[in-house]
């Protein structure tokens, strides 16, 4: 016979059940059985406590894109939840696998706008076209082992996304004898074998086909079957947007990104190919162009669109064939495509990886001599730095900014088919993602965590340094200081000329307050010192944060600011 136990300690035992060993979250006097919970289980999991649930849910989010199965988060009511939707958010955007919890009012005082009271169905709910994939409050304690499996196998199942499950304070405290189901495992949907030959004749009529590779719900063993597919017909492939560690940008049949700040030259191709075959990817604005490369809702090129979710099947485009398929099926299936001896295609896939590298050069800046350098510190020689340091499993993480261009651009990625996930950014475009991503990954795989960082950036989850040091993580973080919301600066420069409006940013003393959170710290002023800094923040005890005070001029990666200012000007005459 079973004994009881509070229901606040059997949502942690079912977590643990499902494999989760350590938590983020914030407290709130809402879940408090729940932190006893993790009192009782401390052997078997952890609970990292956060400073803002922004940065907690970002750090589950994180977890969640490294490892495949849900990232955890707990939070309190209507603030707590309010802060931790940047997280949601994100997850679902990026397809990361997540299950945010909020303690909730008692259900005696619910419905009354009792203190922090939100309506979580309604804020994060499907049912009002929110962001998470599922909301549900559970408030029989005895059924908390069912809600925990199905939020975790809808968290993984078709298109990964986040799962918001709201726990009532009195429920919490309720005792149950319920006992954890056994651990869920994501499903695959299977393509159709007739789907597959339609796919190969597709291939057999193309004369310039190109992939686009990425989206959630890869493996290891799926990246690696994508690449032996790739390499059978030798087709040039590229990452999505956010994604570019799909395909391992080492392999001679990479062709570059497909996202922001496009290569011209690959933008071209993908408008030139006759044939498209994305595998994985939701194809949102930032992966085709906003929707120029492919024009929506029906592209020029033939459209093969394989996905996981068959909601996102010709949802924006009608691909000519759709496969409701999940990568590792879709890669298995995929490998095994008898492909021929001869293929009209070689030399166009030689061409697309030539563009590739070729772009990895760096050019003067437009505007600005040939030999004018590219401001004190040389971004593009740090890249290399970083390429030539960091191990090959080291996760690259950023927030949004024209500071993520410069490894963007110019760091090749270390695919997944190597073994680890390698590139933590928000698809959703969030600003403050990078900080927390590269603590979570540090703190749950003990890989080097690399974040680059703007100083706007920075300061959206800086304080989440103080969590790192608590709990024994550390993570590398570059600040590109250059004084302002340089992103929003480029775009009002152009919009509006030499009216510097609501961007420009007074700093604090950057590496005094890292070193105050308890990281080590120093400033860059020269490319020449950036490589001893590197080496010493890699072989530091603790993070360092090493800051790089950046000419506002270097607004990007192709660009200064004057020659933004000279051309809007040109063209309002
Ligand atoms: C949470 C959030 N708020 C606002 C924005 C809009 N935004 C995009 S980039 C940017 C400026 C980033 O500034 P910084 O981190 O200093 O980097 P820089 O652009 O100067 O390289 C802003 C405000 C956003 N993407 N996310």
């Amino acid at each position: 016979m079973s004994t009881s136990q509070p229901a606040g300690h059997l949502i942690v035992e079912c977590l643990v059940e499902q494999g989760m060993q350590i938590a983020f979250g914030v407290p709130g006097e809402s879940f408090l059985a729940v932190l006893d919970g993790f009192h009782a289980y401390r052997e078997r999991a952890r609970f990292i406590v956060n400073r803002q649930e922004g940065g907690a849910a970002f750090m589950a989010e994180a977890h969640g894109k490294l490892t495949g199965r849900p990232g955890v988060c707990f939070v309190t009511r209507g603030p707590g939840a309010t802060n931790a939707s940047i997280g949601v958010h994100n997850a679902f955007q990026d397809s990361t696998p997540m299950v945010l919890f909020v303690g909730d009012v008692g259900s005696d005082f619910r419905d009354r706008e009792a203190f922090q009271e939100v309506d979580y169905g309604s804020f994060f709910g499907p049912s009002t076209k929110g962001f998470a994939k599922r909301v549900e409050r559970i408030d029989d304690a005895n059924r908390i082992p069912e809600y925990i499996a199905r939020a975790f196998a809808t968290a993984m199942n078709g298109r990964p996304g986040p799962v918001v499950l709201v726990l009532p304070e009195d429920m919490l405290r309720s005792e149950t004898a319920a006992r954890p189901l056994k651990r869920v495992e994501a499903v695959q949907p299977w393509s159709d074998p007739g789907a597959l030959r339609t796919l190969r004749e597709l291939l057999l009529k193309s004369q310039r086909p190109l992939v686009i590779a990425g989206g959630g719900g890869w493996t290891t063993q799926a990246a690696q079957a994508l690449q032996r597919f790739a390499e059978n017909w030798r087709l040039p492939v590229t990452n999505a947007f956010r994604f570019q560690d799909t395909f391992d940008n080492h392999h001679p049949l990479y062709a570059g990104d497909v996202g922001i700040a496009i290569n011209p030259k690959l933008a071209q191709r993908v408008k030139d190919a006759d044939l498209i075959l994305a595998i994985g990817p939701r194809l949102g604005e930032m992966t085709t162009g906003g929707y120029t490369l492919l024009e929506a809702p029906k592209a020029r090129q033939t459209l093969v669109h394989i996905h996981a979710s068959a909601e996102e099947l010709n949802r924006v485009y009608q691909a000519d064939l759709a496969i409701n398929a999940g990568m590792s099926a879709a890669a298995r299936s995929l490998e095994v495509l008898s492909a021929p001896t001869t293929l009209p295609w070689e030399e166009w896939t030689l061409q697309a990886h030539a563009d590739y590298e070729a772009n990895l050069v760096p050019q003067p800046l437009a505007g600005m001599p040939a030999e004018t350098p590219r401001g004190a510190v040389d971004m593009a020689q740090v890249v290399a730095l970083l390429q030539k340091h960091l191990p090959a499993d080291a996760a690259i993480t950023n927030g949004a900014g024209n500071f993520a261009s410069w490894v963007h651009r110019y760091f090749r990625y270390h695919g997944l088919a190597k073994g680890a996930k390698t590139q933590l950014a928000p698809t959703s475009g969030a600003m403050g993602y990078g900080v927390p991503a590269g603590i979570a990954a540090n703190l749950a795989t003990g890989r080097v965590a690399f974040t680059i960082a703007g100083d706007g950036d920075f300061l959206m989850n800086g304080q989440e340094l103080a969590t790192a040091s608590q709990h024994g993580g550390k993570s590398i973080v570059l600040l590109l200081n250059n004084g302002m919301f340089g992103t929003i600066r480029m775009h009002q420069e152009r919009e509006y000329p030499e009216r510097t409006s609501g961007t420009a940013l007074r700093n604090p003393d950057f590496c005094g307050l890292a070193r105050a959170y308890g990281y080590a710290a120093e400033r860059v002023t020269e490319t020449s010192q950036f490589e001893a800094a590197l080496l010493r923040a890699l072989a530091a005890d603790t993070g360092t944060l090493i800051e790089v005070p950046l000419d506002p001029e270097v607004i990007s990666t192709r660009g200064t600011l004057a020659s933004i200012t000279r051309a809007a000007k040109q063209a309002l005459g």
